[in-house]
């Protein structure tokens, strides 16, 4: 959602004190500078991925969504902090954990609520579900159900943006899981071979489906997964919206100066099961309750926010209600749309003339 930065709407009404959740961790956040807009704006739309991803999980809960359904709650501060570093333009691709970067691309939250029920609406006609979402519009390139296979497609896009010589870059988000994958290295050095504009983005959750990373992964700390390729890797705290945003920029300065891929290794944690169908049992709900209390990113920007007093709590319950509104208007628009003609079974197999 490219939405001008919210204002705080009355300034008269006190502020409230400190009533909110204790974050512990909200204090790292006070190490990064931010206006108050720019607050609001990333408090805004992690917000509005929290609420559509609920949505979506009830949705599921409803059978209105079928096949997979992957969710994004508790790794918000990523694609919002990347997103606020890009330029129009700039392309991103995933996988199948998609719906929070269409949301953060400025794709219409009606268009991907169709596509997660399987309506002709759908930004993908229905015809792709959760994992296979597209905008070209947007420059955002899926939305893929094979693990890794985004990224040696993405570098492909750095490549394109290289060789028709715009200053455009290619974002590849992967996690954990797929950093282990060969295509994954090839890619990485056919990024450096030619200096492409590619940043790498490895989203370590911490598991890949009921894996935890310490258990499949030789050397755990993923930033120094481009070491004998010569690319510069960095570890981000990735629950931390403004430490995202902040080395975003840098590594965004450093590609489109043309030197190169790199690789930022953004520390996160699902808060959800691997898909809907996960019951997680491979860890413990203290765990995830840990992780909730202390470093939550939504939490640590509201505290932020709350205490600089320039917003109240009644304000950001405000804001939160129009979030709400949004969702439960595309789950309504979903519903009312219709599902594909059978005769679309037969359309978009090949390019026109192609054949
Ligand atoms: C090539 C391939 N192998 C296995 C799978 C099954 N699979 C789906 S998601 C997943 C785990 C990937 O974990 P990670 O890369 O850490 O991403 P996360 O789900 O944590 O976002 C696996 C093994 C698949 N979809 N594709
Ligand atoms: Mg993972």
């Amino acid at each position: 959602m490219v939405k001008k930065p919210t204002k705080a709407t009355s300034k008269k009404t006190k502020p409230a004190k400190a009533k909110t959740k204790k974050v512990k961790a909200s204090a790292k956040t006070e190490k990064f500078k931010a206006t108050h807009d720019e607050l609001m704006h990333y408090y805004r739309e992690m917000l509005m991925i929290r609420r559509f991803e609920e949505k979506s999980g009830q949705m599921y809960g409803m059978g209105l969504i079928g096949g997979f359904c992957h969710l994004y709650i508790g790794q918000e501060a990523i694609v919002v902090g990347i997103q606020a570093g890009l330029k129009d333009g700039d392309a991103t691709i995933t996988g199948y954990r998609d719906h929070g970067h269409m949301l953060a691309a400025g794709i219409d939250p009606n268009a991907v609520m169709a596509e997660l029920t399987g309506r002709a609406t759908g930004i993908s006609s229905g015809k792709g579900g959760s994992m296979h979402m597209f905008s070209t519009e947007k420059h955002f390139y899926g939305g893929h159900g094979i693990v890794g296979a985004q990224v040696p497609l993405g570098t492909g896009v750095a490549f394109a943006n290289k060789y028709k010589g715009n200053d455009n870059i290619s974002v590849i988000y992967f996690g954990d899981g797929a950093s282990n994958q060969g295509q994954v290295f090839e890619a990485f050095n056919m990024a450096k071979l030619w200096n492409l504009p590619a940043l790498f983005i490895i989203e370590n959750n911490q598991y890949a489906m009921g894996t935890a990373v310490e258990r499949a992964t030789g050397r755990a700390d993923l930033s120094h997964r481009g070491d004998s390729f010569a690319i510069p890797g960095k570890l981000v705290d990735g629950m931390n919206v403004l430490e995202v945003k902040a080395e975003t920029d840098k590594a965004v300065k450093y590609i489109r100066s043309g030197k190169g891929p790199m690789i930022l290794e953004m520390k996160t944690y699902r808060y959800r099961g691997h898909s809907m169908s996960d019951p997680a049992k491979y860890r413990t709900k203290e765990e995830v309750q840990k992780m909730r209390a202390e470093h939550d990113p939504i939490d640590q920007i509201k505290d932020r926010l709350l205490k600089s007093g320039k917003v109240t709590e009644e304000e950001l319950k405000e804001l939160d209600k129009e979030l709400k509104a949004i969702v439960t208007k595309s789950a309504d628009f979903a519903q009312a749309s219709p599902f594909p003609e059978p005769s679309e079974l037969y359309t978009d197999i090949l390019i026109e003339g192609e054949a």
